[in-house]
């Protein structure tokens, strides 16, 4: 009970501390457009990108979780200087819950293509960030890292997510650093959305509480 009370105070703490105006999560993924209007109005690469997209996604053109899971883990088994021990089913349900803005379970183009150009642009920063070439970000490195992805947040944070996400030894490694970044991208989204006066408080009922914690 003492560790609960702690644990929550310290939470109070960090929350009265923050800016959220200082954070810059990637924008929302688009509207879903008509497909045909869609298709007529793509770019090249956009092009490519959905034949792909077709290839990994199978018959229903949406990617569940296990298929995210097969993809990242053929992704990162090219490349040797992230240090990983592969992506668990359990983080992929959690990208995907994050990610899955009209509710199917799975990700849809616009969807998939947002989380990978989010996994495209914080692979660049991991790589820049890890400094001494050991294939994982240090907690030294770790707020740098995280302040060139979009996510300034104070000492505390960074030693809750330290917590939650690094080994014994304080290095986080490219499964945990990406698990990581999606949800924190995906609750200041969630955040600025609720947050219609724009003020950096957010009143939510119950309902709405669970809705965003027990789905994520
Ligand atoms: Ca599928
Ligand atoms: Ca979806
Ligand atoms: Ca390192």
């Amino acid at each position: 009970m003492f560790l609960a009370k702690q644990f929550l105070g310290g939470l109070i703490n960090v929350v009265s501390n923050i800016d959220p105006a200082q954070f810059v999560p990637s924008d929302p993924p688009p509207p879903r457009r008509p497909t045909v209007y869609a298709e007529q109005n793509e770019s090249n690469e956009e092009k490519q990108f959905r034949k792909v997209f077709q290839q990994l996604a199978g018959e229903d053109m949406e990617v569940s979780p296990s298929e995210l899971m097969d993809i990242l883990n053929r992704i990162i088994s090219k490349h040797g200087d992230l240090k990983t021990d592969g992506f668990s089913i359990e983080s992929c349900r959690s990208m995907v819950a994050v990610m899955d803005s009209d509710s199917t379970g799975k990700l849809g183009f616009h969807e998939f293509k947002h989380l990978w150009n989010n996994i495209k642009k914080w692979q660049g920063v991991y790589k820049s960030y890890d400094q001494d070439g050991s294939g994982l970000i240090g907690a030294d490195e770790l707020p740098g890292a995280f302040t060139a992805a979009g996510f300034p947040l104070d000492k505390q944070l960074f030693n809750m997510i330290i917590r939650r996400y690094c080994d014994e030894n304080g290095n986080m490694d490219f499964d945990n650093y990406i698990g990581c970044l999606v949800r924190l991208d995906a609750m200041c989204r969630a955040f600025k959305t609720l947050d219609k006066s724009n003020n950096g408080t957010i009143k939510v009922n119950v309902q709405e509480w669970l809705q965003l914690t027990m789905y994520s």
